[in-house]
């Protein structure tokens, strides 16, 4: 049922193709115990290493596979047809951080940092977000202050996915002062890892859906970061994760699209099999409207996310398009596990079956990496930014 609207080539096919003989090998057979169990299994980050899955997009010079954005989304949406949380341990990697260090890194953090990434020695995350600075993350208060060559750190970054076992953290602080607040323009980007004295992970958090991506809160407590971890200019960190998140967005929305896929092939494939009155579901009109409607919403989905990657790879702009691919990806994920909950009936509400499960990971789609009111904010904005 997954119609490749984007003509695929024959290596994007074949990454296609690995990606989801891999997904449906070694992470299908968990999926469910994992979630119950909120477990994230630590050997899946060095096998999908070993297949080049965490440095998808990073040149060949820095040990990644040096492919396009296309090829990656593609990849990316068979492993959450499969598992939600797996995915986005992978969206947030190879979107965020590492994309953080391949465009403002050193020479030296790239060797440090971004080539053991690509391999997957090292999984990334992202800390933006506080506990009071979440859809105005201009307003976060960790605050950097200088002290000699190294930095003093202290604050509560929060909703850090893959925060347990990320080695490489992409935080964001304030280096302005209290005297001077400079607002998105007095925040910085930091290299963080877990090893700095007054580094910890805090709370984690009981989770809805996702349940098998540790999501916690890390506290920086006078934790003292060298000066070289200092990522790209003073003052930038703002406009780099507002850049990253642009491709953050690709990354969620493929995730969104995967889900919504699962639904519809799980729903498919029950609305054959259930009969009812005497023949199989399917074969009611009201099943079949539900269906094609459902159809519909995961290909026009899937449709603008593969044109938002390919204008992406042309080199433009994709700020608008990003957020409309993943606006529209996550409110079709959430309408289409919906949809499938109704075919499957009650069967639909207990865990015998993935819809539930499926149901449950859609929705944080609309809430993380920009909720759907942040992501209508930037699309309307960019209506009028070019004018
Ligand atoms: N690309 C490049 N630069 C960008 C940008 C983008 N996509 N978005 C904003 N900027 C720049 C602006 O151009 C501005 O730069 P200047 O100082 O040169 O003017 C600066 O960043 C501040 O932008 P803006 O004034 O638009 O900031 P706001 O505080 O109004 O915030 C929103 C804008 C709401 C869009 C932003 O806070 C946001 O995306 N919030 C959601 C955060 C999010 O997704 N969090 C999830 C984290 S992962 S769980």
């Amino acid at each position: 049922m997954s119609w490749a609207l984007t003509p695929l080539t024959e290596e994007q096919r074949e990454i296609q193709r690995v990606a989801r003989e891999f997904a449906e090998r070694e992470i299908a057979p968990h999926s469910a115990q994992w979630d119950r169990d909120q477990y994230f299994e630590p050997a899946l980050v060095r096998q999908l290493g070993d297949l080049g899955f965490l440095g998808m997009m990073i040149p060949e010079v820095y040990d990644g596979l040096g492919l396009d954005t296309l090829t990656y989304l593609v990849a990316l949406e068979e492993i959450a047809t499969v598992d939600a949380s797996v995915a986005v341990m992978l969206s947030v990697h190879n979107s965020l951080p590492t994309q953080m260090i391949l465009k403002w890194g050193s020479d030296k953090q790239k060797e440090c940092f971004l080539k053991p990434m690509a391999r997957g020695e090292l999984l990334g995350a992202f800390a933006l977000s506080e506990p009071e600075a979440g859809s105005d993350a201009a307003a976060l208060r960790t605050q950097a202050v200088r002290d000699g060559n190294d930095w003093i750190l202290n604050g509560t970054k929060a909703w850090v996915s893959s925060g347990t076992k990320g080695e490489v953290i992409l935080a964001m602080a304030r280096t302005d002062t209290p005297d001077d607040r400079r607002g998105a323009r007095g925040i910085s980007a930091f290299i963080v890892t877990p090893d700095l004295p007054g580094f910890s992970v805090g709370k984690k958090e009981d989770k809805m859906g996702l349940r098998a991506s540790p999501t916690v809160q890390l506290h920086f407590s006078d934790m003292r970061v060298p000066g070289d971890r200092l990522l790209g200019q003073i003052g930038s960190g703002f406009i780099y994760a507002m850049q990253s998140l642009d491709n953050g967005r690709l990354g969620i929305a493929a995730q969104a699209v995967g889900i919504a896929e699962a639904a519809l092939r799980a729903a498919a494939a029950y609305a054959a099999e259930r009969k009812q009155f005497g023949k199989p579901i399917k074969e009611f009109q009201a099943i079949q409207f539900r269906l094609a409607d459902m159809a519909t919403r995961v290909a026009s989905s899937r449709a603008l996310l593969h044109a938002a990657a390919t204008a992406k790879d042309r080199g433009e702009r994709i700020t608008q398009f990003s957020s409309m691919a993943k606006l529209q990806a996550s409110e079709a994920a959430m309408w289409v596990t919906t949809q499938a909950i109704q075919i499957f009936g009650g069967y639909g509400y207990v865990t015998d079956y993935p819809v539930e499960r499926l149901f449950r990971d859609a929705k944080v789609t609309e809430l993380y990496e920009g909720t759907s009111e942040i992501q209508r904010i930037v699309i309307a904005r960019e209506m009028y930014s070019h004018t």
